[in-house]
């Protein structure tokens, strides 16, 4: 981190139904047969298996932006300007934004997470700890493997009515994706519960939580789930990757 560019790969969550909310601040501004997508970063794309919700920052500003005729991002400004100088948008260097929302406005939006187990759709939460100034502003959401991601999750079952949101939202099945010989096959749950942590404000300790769980994870883990179950995750890493890319449900982001 902090060397170099930062290569990500950009998850494209349809949205399935907006909330109230959303519906009236993008009134008039889309045609009919408009797609639109949250658009969040990745390093993790292996894990894609278990995504159970979709993180926005609450007091986030968001923009939608015009992919084609029909096709919408939803990310940050600074997201956007960086994807339009990278041939994400059809005119290079340029930029249109249709409509802004408020990344409050988002919570309860239903989208599709590509290769999930959840085929429902899950749901937009509420993250705090999302910066606006790293990836897209959009966080795809794997308790099994992330200790944020599990965190925040628990965190927000368990003050539902405080967030305003549905308990069942943030109560989607945690499926393992990963086995490690040292955090077995929940390792956001095994590193969380060992390390004490109570709430995803204890940024010192996520941040070493974090650290641990990415290099098992990367070094020491095999798949459980999908196309490459049983291969280690360095090998399954880039090729998951290629088909999410090849399916045109992700593409390269980079800052
Ligand atoms: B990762 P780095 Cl399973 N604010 O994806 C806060 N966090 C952000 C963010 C933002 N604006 N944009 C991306 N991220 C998260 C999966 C994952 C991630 C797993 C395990 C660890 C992990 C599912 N969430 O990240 O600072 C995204 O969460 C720990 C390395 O650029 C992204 O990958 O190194 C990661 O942080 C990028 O963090």
């Amino acid at each position: 981190e902090g060397v170099g560019p930062q290569e990500y790969t950009a998850i494209k969550l349809k949205v399935l139904e907006w909330t109230e909310e959303g519906r009236k601040e993008l009134a008039g501004k889309l045609p009919e047969s408009a797609e639109v997508f949250l658009v969040a970063a990745t390093l993790r794309p292996e894990t894609m298996y278990g995504q159970t919700c979709c993180f926005v920052g609450p007091k986030i500003s968001y923009g939608v932006y015009q992919v084609s005729p029909t096709q919408f991002y939803v990310c940050t400004e600074r997201a956007a300007r960086n994807m339009a100088f990278q041939g994400v948008f059809s005119e290079r260097g340029v930029f249109l934004s249709v409509g802004t929302l408020q990344g409050q406005s988002l919570i309860g939006t239903l989208v599709h997470a590509p290769l999930s187990v959840h085929k429902d759709g899950v749901r937009v939460l509420p993250m705090e700890s999302v910066l606006a100034t790293k990836g897209t502003g959009v966080v795809t959401s794997v308790p099994s493997d992330s200790p944020d991601d599990y965190a925040t999750v628990k965190d927000l079952s368990k003050k539902a009515e405080y967030y305003k949101i549905k308990k069942e939202w943030a109560d989607l099945e945690i499926i393992p994706i990963i086995r490690t010989p040292s955090y077995g096959e929940l390792t956001a749950e095994f590193l969380v519960k060992k390390m004490k942590i109570n709430s995803p404000k204890d940024s010192k300790q996520l941040a070493e939580a974090k650290e641990l769980a990415y290099k098992e994870g990367f070094y020491q883990g095999t798949m459980l789930i999908g196309d490459f179950k049983g291969e280690k995750v360095e090998k399954a890493k880039p090729k998951v990757r290629e088909i999410l890319l090849g399916k045109k449900e992700a593409f390269v982001y980079s800052e």
